[in-house]
């Protein structure tokens, strides 16, 4: 497998990997060896698979079945108000399956029908109205794929490194297409003369669940972006997900994201709910906090290797992966160093990503076998380039959950696992 890289014709290249294939699937056997798996009929081959309507609605296979989200039942007390993460060190591209969304909820995922559902617009606006679910297909739609990343994502390593998984560190954030009409669309019906000057007016959305979760949101935003979307990947919203109908505000921490989004009233001010005062406040080194942090910054991190995705195979050729967002708009440029920080080489995008959504990048080289202290870097369209740890702190002291976007590191070791450590 050494010589892989060491020869130049491509003929020696494609015997090279055969026998480096055959080496990591069948241990010690040469490509010389017969494989049953090639030369004898397998049972799949010799029977009949299953019928069209086995499964009406499709779930992955079972070899896949560790893929799927997972809480670390110590952070909070109680799984009705809690948190679970992606399992994005296990998937590849940008787009985030429903199914495997990190969830979070302050009063557990409801169940609410279509039939029962409505949303009130009420407030500054020139007439109050009230849409039913059906209403709401009547307007232009739009379809956009955005990132949504919980504030508190990556909140936990502030300290040092504490959580040993990509899926735990970075996993409170799912990427979707949204379908839906803009929140712009439904303020308009409602009309906002009567709100005057919109310079300084706000919009309060809350969700039909217990918790209600209300937000504040400046009209200068809900007027920009913000879509009020009944589906997402194509299909509907699943319940954990808001069913029918939630927020999407892109770019911006995922408590605004209002799920089952109920009201939208229009204020001459912000509410100051508990989710924008005592919640969602970065609390700075003097004590005093950091109030109105709506937006997402540059963040980047590798998702293999990483401590869930050791590296399977021996030197030679590796695949770096990883994610990068920006909630200010698209990623121009991500760089991979191998040695903490000190040497950095700029990593492939592997897709053109969206503004306000994930881009997926690759790093294509060789591993010689050696430890490594893998470190990703976003850069954004703003020019923004995301800060070490130690640059973080700086500014922000040590007493901040929120807003974590610093610079993650992995130790790879030797034998290909992968450790989350601190490099600041
Ligand atoms: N109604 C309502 N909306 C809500 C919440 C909630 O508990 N209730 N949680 C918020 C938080 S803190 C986040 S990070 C996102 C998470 O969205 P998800 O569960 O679809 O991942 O929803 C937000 N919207
Ligand atoms: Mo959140």
């Amino acid at each position: 497998m050494n010589d892989l890289f060491k020869s130049p014709s491509r003929r020696a290249f494609l015997r090279g990997s055969a026998a480096a294939v055959a080496g990591s699937v069948a241990g010690a056997a040469s490509a010389q060896d017969p494989d049953p798996l090639i030369t004898e009929v397998q049972d799949w081959a010799a029977i009949t698979g299953e019928g069209v309507d086995e499964t009406p609605y499709g779930l992955p296979i079972r070899f896949e079945d560790d893929v799927v989200r997972r809480n670390v039942p110590w952070l909070t007390a109680d799984p009705i108000s809690s948190i679970n993460f992606t399992p994005i060190h296990a998937l590849d591209g940008t787009i985030t399956p429903q199914g495997c969304a990190f969830e979070r909820h302050h009063s557990g995922a409801i169940e609410l029908a279509k039939d029962d559902y409505r949303l009130m617009i009420n407030g500054l606006v020139d007439k109050p109205l009230v849409f039913h679910y059906a209403d709401l297909e009547r307007f232009p739609r739009e379809n956009h794929v955005y990132f949504c990343e919980c504030a508190a994502n990556t909140g936990m390593e502030w300290a040092g490194a504490q959580l040993n998984g990509v899926q735990f560190t970075h996993g409170m954030i799912h990427n979707m297409e949204y379908s839906g009409v803009t929140l712009r669309t439904l303020l308009e019906e409602a009309g906002l003369d009567a709100a005057g000057d919109l310079s300084d007016k706000w919009v309060y959305v809350e969700g039909a669940d217990a918790s209600s979760n209300g937000r504040s949101i400046p009209m200068e935003k809900a007027l920009d972006d913000c879509l009020v979307a009944f589906k997402a990947n194509g299909e509907a919203l699943r319940k954990e997900h808001g069913y029918p109908v939630r927020l999407v505000v892109p770019g911006w921490e995922g408590n605004m994201w209002v799920k089952w989004l109920r009201r939208i009233e229009v204020m001459d001010g912000p509410v100051e709910s508990r989710e924008e005062t005592s919640k969602y406040t970065d609390v700075l080194a003097d004590g005093t906090a950091r109030k109105w942090t709506w937006v997402m910054d540059a963040k980047s991190v590798i998702t293999s290797p990483s401590p869930q995705s050791p590296i399977s195979h021996g030197p030679g050729p590796l695949v770096i992966s990883g994610l990068a967002w920006s909630g200010h708009g698209k990623i121009t440029r991500v760089d991979v160093s191998r040695d903490g920080g000190v040497t950095w080489e700029t990593a492939r995008l592997g897709t053109q990503g969206d503004a306000k959504a994930l881009t997926r990048f690759y790093l294509d080289t060789t591993w010689d076998g050696g430890e490594m202290l893998l470190q990703a870097r976003a850069m954004d369209e703003t020019g923004y380039v995301q800060p070490t740890k130690a640059q973080l702190r700086e500014v922000r002291g040590e007493n901040s959950i929120y807003h974590n976007n610093c610079i993650q590191t992995w130790h790879v070791k030797a034998n290909g696992e992968a450790e989350n450590v601190e490099v600041s």
